[in-house]
């Protein structure tokens, strides 16, 4: 298929300067001034990554860029399936290793991508079917994400298994025909490999509500309410001379599902509108929390897999383009993400998986809920970089539920914490308590909501505990 030629075909819609109008703000706005990349997303709560190939480690050119502005590295290459299973069960791990040592050297969080892809399969794989291949693509699955489990902020757990055009389903391909059921079947084997990973679907051409977005939206829809395991969805967001106006909508309305959006590969045909395009792509991205961060398909315009599009934040000598400064400022102009206590905050995210089943009561139920610390347990899941972090933490309550809940959490010396959402805090340094909000404060038994908070310092070791009331 030509991936380039279909994807410039998709993005017809031209609304430049049409994403801000008519979006609901239910978020605070707050001016900042970071000058790199990473430290203004960073103080937005994101992150914001680049695409490495691995050879790029040894230009010392591209490695200053890479270490100056992004603090989220994906491999362009390295880790999909023919680079790390070459031949049936015999795994190399050079280049993911590598990156991940570098990334982990540099304060940097890692996105896999990809365990499954119909593209890029291995020959081996590519002349399998059926129930040999799907116990080999499982398998895979499971080796990889073992491999580099605890390392992983996020994996593409599958990526483009969506037709373009108007369909709506899947696209054909051997892991199609070993069922439909493929795609959950990747999923539930990569959280048990990693349960720390945040697991995504991601695809191309999704950039605005059309039959494709559409699509996924379903099957994203019937995975949260079957509680198969998924959490992010990735917008590859290669895009043309346009911007689709409902770009923004259509982040929010998966965000609204309970999962979290992050754009994966942005670039941007070069020339006139590359600018406005990469600062609104960043706006949308800004105004919706639950998006998490931005990774763009490169460094510069000369590492990119489009050639002479010149479509990416830096010029090939390193010099910073017009782009660069528009993302920079979207960044810094952008809300931070704490919900505005006059609208409603995000919805609380249904649970993860069916709540437990209670066994029928053979005392009558206390008509009071339990106290203490059985009323709910609270788990923090990590994005560090050199001098900061992002806490995000899930509340998840007991077989009573809650009214309410406080989560404490204690600093090693020297963090603060600079910024909370969907929680209060009380104290920035040593014990940390986070009260609810007035919306996730009722939870169901067993049901999860998640609240965050980003800080200066290091966040290594901690361990919230949760008090239900
Ligand atoms: O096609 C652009 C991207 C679309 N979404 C998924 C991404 O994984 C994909 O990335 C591209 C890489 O940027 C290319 O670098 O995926 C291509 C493969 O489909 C990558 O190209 C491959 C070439 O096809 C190989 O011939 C080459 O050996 O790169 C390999 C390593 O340089």
């Amino acid at each position: 298929m030509n991936h380039k030629r279909v994807l410039r075909l998709a993005v017809t819609v031209a609304a430049t300067g049409a994403l801000a109008a008519g979006m609901t703000m239910t978020l605070t706005s707050t001016a900042s001034a970071g000058t790199t990349l990473k430290a203004s997303a960073a103080e937005k709560g994101r992150y914001f990554g680049a695409a490495v190939a691995g050879q790029k480690l040894s230009d010392n050119a591209y490695v200053t860029i890479l270490n100056r502005e992004f603090n989220s590295v994906v491999a362009e290459n390295d880790m999909k399936w023919d680079a790390t299973e070459p031949q049936q069960g015999r795994f190399n791990y050079t280049g993911g290793d590598r990156l991940v040592a570098h990334a982990q050297a540099n304060g940097m969080s890692v996105r896999g991508h990809a365990l499954l892809w119909y593209q890029q399969e291995p020959g081996w794989a590519q002349n399998m079917s059926g129930s040999a291949l799907r116990s080999a693509m499982i398998n895979h699955v499971t080796q990889v994400a073992t491999h580099f489990k605890g390392k992983i902020y996020a994996w593409d757990v599958v990526n483009e298994a969506f037709a373009d055009g108007n369909s709506g389903g899947r696209r054909d391909s051997n892991l199609q025909r070993t069922g439909n059921d493929w795609i959950e079947a990747a999923f539930r084997a990569a959280r048990v490999a990693d349960p720390g990973a945040k697991l995504c679907y991601n695809d191309y051409n999704t950039d605005g509500i059309n039959a494709k977005s559409t699509g996924i939206y379903n099957m994203v829809r019937d995975f949260k309410s079957r509680g198969v395991p998924i959490d992010c969805v990735g917008f590859q967001s290669h895009l043309g001379t346009s911007l689709s106006s409902d770009y923004q909508a259509n982040l929010q309305r998966f965000a609204d599902l309970g999962v979290d959006v992050q754009i994966t590969e942005l670039d941007v045909m070069g020339g006139g509108n590359q600018a406005n395009i990469f600062a609104g792509v960043t706006r949308a991205c800004m105004n919706v929390s639950r998006c998490t961060g931005i990774t763009t398909w490169g460094v510069r315009d000369c590492d990119s897999w489009r050639g002479s599009d010149n479509a990416l934040l830096f010029e090939c000598n390193g010099n910073k383009k017009a782009a660069y400064t528009s993302v920079l400022n979207a960044l810094n102009a952008g809300p931070a993400i704490t919900p505005s206590p006059t609208t409603p905050g995000p919805t609380t995210p249904g649970p993860t998986s069916p709540p437990p089943t209670t066994p029928p009561p053979t005392t009558p139920p206390p008509t009071t809920p339990p106290p203490g610390p059985e009323g709910c347990t609270a788990s923090v899941s990590l994005n560090s970089w050199n001098g900061g972090f992002v806490a995000s933490v899930k509340v998840t309550a007991g077989s009573a539920g809650t009214n309410g809940w406080n989560v404490s959490v204690t600093l090693p010396g020297g963090a603060s914490v600079t910024n909370t959402w969907s929680a209060t805090a009380s104290g920035s340094t040593g014990t940390v308590r986070f009260t609810n909000v007035n919306y996730n404060g009722r939870l169901a038994a067993g049901q999860v909501t998640e609240f965050g908070f980003q800080g200066t310092g290091s966040g290594a070791g901690l361990t919230p505990t949760c008090t239900a009331s």
